[in-house]
Formats: structure tokens, C-alpha cells, sequence
């Protein structure tokens, strides 16, 4: 069937700028965008009014933790008293208390919780996910992670990719042998996962916390003979230059960076590697170092923005906070930050071709916003704004979808 989606503006976000087209139809047809342009030049089909309402590509969240057992508001708290991030890993806590939890929960739990959690990003016009692993760091619980998120893409009305992290944090059984771990994700944990299908994308925690630049290459040498994209987790607390090996195989992102140097952002811009900035892990742990935005922009790194959903650093359910913190804390454009969720996003997640703007041949998900212009979208802080959420050609009836 084809639909004419009419009595709109367009916020195409091709080329990452909003590309406004004015009193503009989307004609859908079998889930992809047939036509899009003026009202005035429109073919036919069967026409929905959108009532004067924005028209933006749906939302991107490029970077997530959305699946894991228990929460950490009680270290919230710890934090709030003095004491830092470090210290609580260090005694057990942060990442190991999640893994703890994570471990202990069943995978129709983990579906349970995750899938509010998605439900409540579904609501903030999030039609794309991505969900990584990294909270079961044995290969029966990062399989069972990786099985719960296939089955919240299953599930629900959105787009969901698969990041394997099994390098995120060394396990408790492999205390003081990092090297160990590596051999065991690389000769038994990937091959594994993804011959079964559950991998997308590769990802490490590159940090003096968590894992070696050396450590990191050798999941990705591992990852690139499976034929399967890497990411990065890098220079979050400290400049290891992670963003730059991330570029030398041609990641598809790395993410945090408030610590890269100018060389890493060349390095950057040549791979086509794109820096996925995480506001809200910023702001969550009271950091002072920014990213810097002047050298991305001078060496045309795409850039991308997203939630970092997860229990530890950034517990964030709205993107749209995050496009308000971009703004506020990185002094980026609402524009800038609508093309951080929207195609820089999709270009973060291999998915450049398909997704992340309004363009003829592209996946028909939008969303139409009832707001004044696209900034606004980057303006209010959090709640939620009336909206039609459209996924391949069909509008999802938000609403109807609960978070029980
Ligand atoms: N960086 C982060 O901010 C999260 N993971 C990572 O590599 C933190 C995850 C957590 O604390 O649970
Ligand atoms: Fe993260």
C-alpha cells in the first residue's frame, strides 16, 4: 500500500542538516520512502494528515546498556557522599555489581526490564537501538544477554542491533589475568556468538580500568576475521589513543572521547570513523574535561549522540535530554545534535544507507513532532511531546504499548 503523509514540514537531516522542506509529502510504500518533496508536486496515494506537525527521521540511540540485572541508585548515593567512580569498582562495585546481577537474573527477567526501559525510548520517538552486552563476561551470560536483545527487537516496534562487549570488564574468575580473558573472548566467546547469529558489532572498554590498547587489537584482529564491525569505548578517564586504533580498523564508531587529542581526530576522519558523544555519562559523573568539539568539527568527524543508557554512569531513558545536554554541556547546534541522533546515529551503526534521514530509498521511520520547530526538539527537557511514531511505512500507536 502507499501512503501519502501530508500536511507537514520536513526535517530531512540529509548531509546532517536539517534540509527543511516546507508544506512537504512522504509518499511510503512497502516500508521505504518512494517520494518526498513539496506538497505542491506530490504523486498520489492514500493521504494521512499530520496536522501542520515536524516531520524529523525517527530517532537514532547509538550507544546503549539497556539490558542488565539490577541497579546502581544506591552507589548514586555512595558517589553523592565523596566517593568516585574508581573507588566503588575498586571495592567491588560499578561494572561487577552489575555483572553480579546480571548473572543471577533469568533471561525472561532481563527481557522484563530492558524491555520497560526500551519501551520508555520507544515514547521519546527512538524508532532505531543499539544494545550491547557486557554484563555476563562468561559466554553463557553474554549469550543469554545477546538472546534477550534479538527478542526486544522481536518484540517491539523498533530496530534493535546487536553489540557484543563481552570486553567491557574482567570477570571475577579471571582476576589479574586481563590476557587470559582476551584469549578466552577471542578463541572461545566470538566465534561462538557469532556463528549464532547474536553479533552485529564488536565493541571494548578501552581504559587503564578496563582494558589495554594491545588487549582491545586483539579482539578486533578476532573481530575482523569474522567479518565483523568493531566500535570502541575510548579516552572516557584518560588518553590511551583508543580512538585512534579504533580508526585503524575502520570502526564504525568510537565513543565517549573526552580525553582524544587532535592526532586521534584526524585519525578519525580519515577511517570515516564516526564520534559517538555521550552528554549524559558526562554529566552523570560530574566530569570536566570535554570533548573537543573544535578539533571534530575542523577535521569533519561525523558526530554522533547518544544515551549510554546503563545502570553505572547514565541511567538516561530520553534522547532528547541527551540532544539538551549536547547543547548545553558541548556546545553543539540543535542542529548538530538532531543530526547526532538521527544520521550520524545510523552511519554510527552501519546503517547509513538505509537509515538516519528522509531520503528517497531509505526505511520509512519518522516521527511527527507537535512542535514549533526542529530546536525544540533539543530544548525541552525530557517528558514527552505529543507525536505519530511511523516505523517502515506504518504508524506505531505508541500509546497502545505499555511498559508492563
Ligand atoms: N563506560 C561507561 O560509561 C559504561 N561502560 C563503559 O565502558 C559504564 C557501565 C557501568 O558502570 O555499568
Ligand atoms: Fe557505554
Amino acid at each position: 500500500m502507499k501512503t501519502l503523509w501530508q500536511h507537514c514540514h520536513v526535517a530531512t537531516m540529509a548531509h546532517g542538516k536539517y534540509s527543511i522542506i516546507e508544506d512537504a509529502a512522504i509518499l511510503t510504500a512497502d516500508g521505504l520512502i518512494e517520494w518526498i518533496g513539496p506538497r505542491s508536486e506530490a504523486p498520489a496515494g492514500q493521504g494521512v494528515d499530520l496536522g501542520g506537525a515536524w516531520v524529523t527521521p525517527g530517532l537514532i540511540d547509538c550507544h546503549t546498556h539497556t539490558v542488565f540485572g539490577g541497579n546502581r541508585s544506591g552507589e548514586f548515593e555512595q558517589r553523592l557522599q565523596g566517593v568516585s567512580y574508581a573507588e566503588i569498582a575498586a571495592a567491588g562495585g560499578g561494572i561487577a555489581s552489575t555483572v553480579r546481577a546480571t548473572r543471577a537474573a533469568t533471561e525472561d527477567e532481563l527481557f522484563a526490564s530492558a524491555r520497560k526501559r526500551l519501551v520508555s525510548l520507544l515514547r521519546d520517538g527512538v524508532t532505531t537501538v543499539e544494545i550491547k552486552s557486557g554484563y555476563g563476561l562468561d559466554l553463557a551470560s553474554e549469550r543469554k544477554m545477546l538472546r534477550v536483545i534479538r527478542r526486544l527487537g522481536d518484540a517491539l516496534p523498533l530496530s534493535v542491533r546487536a553489540t557484543c562487549l563481552a570486553a567491557h570488564a574482567l570477570p571475577p574468575e579471571y582476576k589479574d589475568r586481563a590476557d587470559d580473558y582476551i584469549a578466552h573472548i577471542c578463541d572461545e566467546m566470538l566465534p561462538a556468538l557469532a556463528a549464532e547469529g547474536l553479533v552485529d558489532a564488536v565493541d571494548a572498554f578501552c581504559e587503564y580500568l578496563a582494558f589495554s590498547p594491545a588487549q582491545v587489537e586483539k579482539v578486533f584482529l578476532k573481530a575482523r576475521e569474522l567479518g565483523v564491525p568493531v566500535k570502541l569505548h575510548a579516552e572516557q578517564l584518560s588518553s590511551l589513543h583508543g580512538s585512534s586504533l579504533a580508526a585503524r580498523y575502520q570502526a564504525l564508531s568510537a565513543d565517549h572521547l573526552e580525553f582524544m587529542t587532535e592526532d586521534d581526530c584526524k585519525a578519525m576522519a580519515a577511517a570515516g570513523t564516526v564520534a559517538v558523544l555521550l552528554p549524559g555519562a558526562f554529566y552523570f559523573l560530574r566530569e570536566t574535561q570535554l570533548p573537543p568539539m573544535d578539533a571534530l568539527r575542523k577535521h569533519g568527524v561525523a558526530i554522533a549522540i547518544a544515551s549510554d543508557l546503563n545502570p553505572g554512569t547514565s541511567p538516561a531513558l530520553s534522547v532528547r535530554l541527551m540532544l539538551n545536554m549536547a547543547c548545553t554541556l558541548f556546545r553543539m547546534t540543535p542542529e548538530e545534535a538532531l543530526a547526532g541522533a538521527t544520521v550520524y546515529a545510523a552511519k554510527a551503526l552501519g546503517l547509513g544507507a538505509s537509515h538516519g534521514s528522509l531520503e528517497v530509498g531509505k526505511v520509512a521511520d519518522f516521527v511527527a513532532w507537535d512542535i514549533e520547530r526542529p530546536a525544540d526538539l533539543a530544548y525541552w527537557l525530557g517528558g514527552e511531546l505529543n507525536k505519530r511514531v511511523v516505523r517502515h511505512g506504518a504508524e506505531v500507536i505508541v500509546g497502545d504499548i505499555t511498559c508492563g
